[in-house]
């Protein structure tokens, strides 16, 4: 439900903070835009659906929307998905998708742990929170494994 949770935002926040998150959605928009004509990640057949929900996640997650996920901002994530972890377990997790030694995580290096081909724990643990939610009710396969059980 992406514009409705824009719409909210911006009814709660007041006008400015939601131009903030529609001027990142856009900004993000774009660059969605490039990574879909660029052929790369070509072998997901639903590519425009995932970069969407990545784009929806992403401005979620960005709290102060510095347009990169700080520790501050993975921590929030982290709690929101059930897994509280400490400050230097997170910093290692950030440290595992850190392309360009930020100490944060920009969309692109967000886009590239979801769709790249290197594991990180931040990738399983969103992975796990994806397909929970692709999957609801008894009509899915049993799932045995709990979020808790994730590293
Ligand atoms: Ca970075």
């Amino acid at each position: 439900m992406p514009s409705t949770v824009l719409d909210k935002a911006d009814y709660q926040g007041g006008r400015k903070w939601g131009d903030v998150k529609k001027e990142q959605a856009k900004k993000i928009d774009t660059i969605n835009q490039e990574i879909i004509e660029s052929g790369n990640y070509k072998e997901y057949e639903d590519l425009e659906e995932k970069l969407t929900s990545y784009k929806e996640q992403f401005i979620e997650y960005d709290t102060d929307d510095s347009g990169d996920l700080d520790p501050t901002d993975v921590a929030y994530m982290l709690e929101k998905l059930g897994k509280n972890k400490n400050i230097l377990e997170i910093k290692k997790m950030i440290a595992q998708v850190d392309l360009d030694g930020s100490g944060t995580i920009n969309y692109h290096e967000y886009v590239q742990m979801m769709l790249g081909k290197k594991n990180s724990i931040l990738r399983i643990i969103l992975m796990f929170e994806e397909k929970s939610k692709e999957k609801p009710g008894p009509s899915g396969p049993p799932s045995v494994r709990k979020i808790e059980d994730l590293p």
